[in-house]
């Protein structure tokens, strides 16, 4: 059984084993709520990336390339049931990691990664083949796996991202190098040890620990892997394409956003504030769907305001193990000062800091805590309106009209997601096809089917994950013409 305990010392996991770095270092990985540590990890570097792809890559050879679509699916419900089984214990480790409320973890995190691979085991059972008969001859499509590919991640959803590229990668027959985000790597090991201990023959996946330099850049520069799939900052995102793309791998980048929710005069009040609210400050807004950006129509401007203040004040910031707490602590202390810096700048900017933005004492002041910030007052211009800040932190504008809408809601370098809040149909799907994002949830928010299109334009990515399309993207399809 994986050790889900706190306080480990934690290795790579290459061929199906424990592999200490080749550098002998490691690096500790404080606990955000307490500053003590919740583990050390392994610090990689290009010799450990090179032992785990020369892992994978003679294990794509071995008897992993002959395993059959069942036996795989087997293996995905078999690693869902495992974790299934200790449910809470690995909700808490991931809390403890990334100081994110248990309850979150309990409810969304964990649940999230279990379904991860119950989906893609029935997706590759149901899945079919294309067939193109024409005159004379027959063309099929065979899908084949991409070969050894690099799934990188990042801090705010840790297993859960992890397990949404892992389960679809081995659904069809590919070997994996993951490298998690060093500052939350708990899970990952965790998952590294289930899935050996679920029968994954060694090296299908393999875990190198470190940091995004050392570990990530050689990854994505190997010329073996053949497929990289990145979730993180836009920043990192345009170095990894910069180094894949002239070795014509195959690159799936979900990046940062900054989404708006906006909300329209003719929206069920409570139900909106409810809803925009949750988007706003979800996982102390550190998720990349966040609707960070808050667009009222000026009618019920003032009224929307002080209704969402008055929410957000009423946010229980706490201890992330309290089952009671809905706001835990950023993911660590320099992450905090960045969302600090944000709150400072929009004072500077001529914003109005209705609430929120300060580190709060007593038994929380060790932790990385901040209380959820709304501003308002500031210009489609400023750098808090324009900025990914992820983090407690929204911004509310009004707007006069449908058209002003649409252009503030689309006026930033991001296109992710949104949200629109109206009872007028007709609108609801005017606007959803007029906004410049790859989702868009319309009365409700972060209400996810596993079949759906997932990721964004502009800069918040390139290429979808998501049902077929992730089978598709962790797939060569290669077609077969024979002269009949
Ligand atoms: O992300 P990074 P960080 C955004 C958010 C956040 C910012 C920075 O704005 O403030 O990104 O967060 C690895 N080659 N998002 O620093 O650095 C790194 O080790 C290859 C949005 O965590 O992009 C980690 O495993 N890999 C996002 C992963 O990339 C490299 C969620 C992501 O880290 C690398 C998290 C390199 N040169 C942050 N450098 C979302 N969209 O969900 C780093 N890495």
């Amino acid at each position: 059984m994986p050790n889900l305990n706190l306080g480990q010392t934690l290795d790579h996991h290459i061929g199906g084993r424990s592999h200490p770095p080749s550098s002998g270092e490691y690096l500790d990985d404080p606990a955000p709520a307490t500053g003590q540590l919740a583990g050390r990890i392994a610090r990689g570097n290009e010799a450990d990336v090179e032992a785990a792809v020369a892992a994978a890559q003679a294990a794509q050879t071995g008897p992993w390339g002959e395993t059959s679509v069942a036996e795989r699916a087997d293996l995905l419900d078999a690693v869902a049931d495992a974790i299934e089984s200790r449910v809470d214990e690995w909700a808490a480790l991931e809390s403890a990691d990334t100081g994110k409320p248990i309850s979150l973890a309990r409810s969304i995190d964990i649940p999230r990664a279990i379904s991860n691979f119950r989906f893609f085991a029935g997706a590759i059972r149901h899945s079919r083949s294309d067939m193109f008969p024409m005159a004379g001859a027959l063309n099929y499509t065979l899908r084949k796996p991409v070969g050894t590919v690099g799934l990188i991640t990042p801090w705010n959803l840790p297993l859960y991202l992890l397990s949404w590229k892992t389960a679809p990668a081995l659904a069809m027959g590919n070997t994996i190098v993951a490298k998690p985000s060093e500052v939350t790597p708990l899970t990952a090991s965790a998952l590294a040890e289930t899935l050996t201990e679920v029968g994954l023959p060694e090296g299908v996946f393999n875990l190198v620990h470190g940091l995004g330099p050392e570990v990530g850049q050689p990854l994505v520069a190997h010329p073996r892997v053949r497929g990289i799939s990145f979730t993180g900052g836009t920043a990192t995102g345009a170095r990894v394409a910069g180094t894949a793309a002239p070795l014509f791998k195959k690159l799936s980048l979900e990046l940062g956003g900054k989404n708006a929710s906006v909300v329209f005069a003719d929206a069920d009040l409570e139900a909106t504030l409810d809803g925009v609210t949750r988007a706003g400050f979800a996982n102390q807004g550190q998720i990349c769907l966040c609707g960070s950006r808050i667009l009222v129509e000026e009618s019920i401007y003032d009224e929307f305001l002080a209704g969402l203040v008055k929410r957000v004040k009423a946010l229980q910031v706490g201890d992330p193990s309290d089952p009671a707490t809905q706001v835990g602590s950023l993911v660590g202390q320099a992450h905090r000062e960045k969302v600090e810096s944000y709150v400072a700048l929009a004072r500077e900017e001529g914003g109005t800091v209705h609430c929120g933005g300060e580190r709060p004492g007593g038994d929380l002041a060790a932790g990385a805590f901040l209380t959820p910030a709304v501003v308002s007052g500031l210009g489609q211009d400023c750098r808090t309106v324009q900025e990914e800040i992820f983090g407690p932190v929204v911004t509310v504008q009004p707007f006069a009209d449908e058209a002003e809408a649409l252009a503030l809601a689309n006026g930033v370098r991001y296109g992710l997601a949104a949200s629109v809040w109206t009872r007028d149909l007709a609108r609801a799907h005017r606007f959803s096809a007029a906004l410049d994002t790859g989702m868009v949830w319309v009365n409700t928010w972060l209400l996810r089917d596993l079949r759906v299109p997932f990721g964004g334009v502009k800069e918040s990515g390139v290429g979808r994950e998501g049902g077929h399309l992730s089978l598709e993207f962790f797939s060569e399809s290669k077609n077969v013409c024979i002269k009949l």
